[in-house]
C-alpha cells in the first residue's frame, strides 16, 4: 500500500511502458488508456502512476492523485464528445475487479441500465 510499483502489477508495467497499452492522456500522475476489452464504444481506464489497490486506498494515502484521477476521466468525456458517460470504480473481486491497481472505467456511447447488472 506504498504507492511504490509493484512488480506483478499490470497496470504499473503499463505506466512504466513495459506492456504496451493505447494511451490516449498522460499527466504528470495518471495515464489513460483504452481497455483491451471494451464494454462499450468509449471505454477507457484512466489509472494513476502510483501503485494503490484500489480507490478508496488511493483516495485515503493521495487524496490529490485521486481527485486527478477524476478530473481526467471527465477531460476523458470531453475528448471523446460524451455528453453522457458513466464512471466506476469495481472494488473488490466480488464485484468483477481483477486488477488490483486503481482505476477509473470511463465508459460511454451507448445506452446502459440502472442499476448495473
Ligand atoms: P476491473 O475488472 O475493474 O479490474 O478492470 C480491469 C480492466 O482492465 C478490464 O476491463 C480489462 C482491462 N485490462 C486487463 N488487461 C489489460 C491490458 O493488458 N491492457 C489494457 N489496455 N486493458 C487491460
Amino acid at each position: 500500500m506504498s504507492g511504490d510499483p509493484q512488480d506483478d502489477c499490470l497496470f504499473c508495467k503499463i505506466v512504466a511502458g513495459h506492456i504496451p497499452a493505447t494511451i490516449i492522456r498522460e499527466t504528470p500522475t495518471t495515464v489513460a488508456f483504452r481497455d483491451i476489452n471494451p464494454q462499450a464504444p468509449t471505454h477507457v481506464l484512466v489509472i494513476p502512476r502510483v501503485h494503490y489497490p484500489d480507490a478508496a486506498s488511493l483516495a485515503a494515502a493521495d487524496p490529490a492523485v485521486a481527485a486527478d484521477v477524476l478530473r481526467e476521466a471527465g477531460e476523458v468525456a470531453t475528448d471523446e464528445k460524451l455528453d453522457s458517460y458513466r464512471v466506476i470504480f469495481n472494488t473488490g473481486s466480488g464485484v468483477g475487479q481483477t486488477v488490483f491497481h486503481a482505476h477509473a472505467h470511463v465508459m460511454g456511447g451507448r445506452g446502459m441500465q440502472w442499476p448495473p447488472g
